[in-house]
């Protein structure tokens, strides 16, 4: 694997608690498979999903220091709901802290958590590769939409979204205006 991933792959395992590192690797190698069976640059996959949640495992207090200090706008939404946070935050630390250069790789992240309508491949892979990567467990129908993602990412993210919302919905958490606006492009997609 390129050394850059791996040095990446140290500051990761120093930034991330175990059980969100785990999750990270995890995440990583799923989305390389699915580039490889799309055809899709393997390392640009791969530092995607590597950062992916790069910044998870700050505390609110250092979250919104963070979102000050590089400029980042957060929904009121977003400031209400923390937990959504680090997609965004995350996006602008891949670039400033962790010197990647490519745009797409950053909104890939930037879209994680929410999706949103419309997404490219990369994007796609890497919202998938969050949902569908070897440790998650609970989720509904994740064997099937394991076997989606390498069939039709349009509709594994379809998928994903129609299970997310339904959970969401019986949650006392309420629903993100983004996960609301990229579920109903992707439900009209069908
Ligand atoms: O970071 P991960 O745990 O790997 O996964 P993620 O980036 O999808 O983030 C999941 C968190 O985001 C989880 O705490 C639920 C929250 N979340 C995702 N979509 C919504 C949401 N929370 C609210 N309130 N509304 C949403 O639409
Ligand atoms: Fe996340
Ligand atoms: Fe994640």
């Amino acid at each position: 694997m390129d050394a850059y991933i791996i040095k990446l792959q140290e500051k990761m395992q120093k930034k991330l608690d175990h059980y969100r590192y785990e999750h990270t690797l995890g995440v990583m190698y799923t989305a390389g498979a699915l580039a490889m069976n799309y055809g899709l640059d393997l390392n640009m996959a791969l530092t995607a999903g590597l950062l992916h949640d790069c910044a998870k495992c700050y505390s609110d207090e250092k979250k919104f220091e963070l979102c000050e200090k590089y400029g980042v706008e957060l929904t009121d939404f977003e400031k209400k709901n923390t937990a959504l946070i680090h997609a965004k935050l995350g996006a602008v630390l891949a670039k400033e802290k962790y010197h990647v250069e490519n745009p797409e790789i950053c909104h890939a992240i930037s879209c994680h958590t929410t999706g949103e309508p419309a997404m490219n491949l990369l994007d796609r892979i890497v919202f998938i590769s969050d949902y569908i990567e070897p440790h998650r467990d609970k989720a509904r129908r994740l064997g099937e939409i394991r076997q989606m993602a390498f069939q039709d990412t349009e509709k594994a993210v379809s998928m994903i979204l129609e299970d997310t919302l339904n959970y969401l919905n019986g949650s006392p958490k309420a629903i993100d205006p983004m996960t609301k606006k990229t579920y109903d492009y992707y439900m009209n997609q069908k």
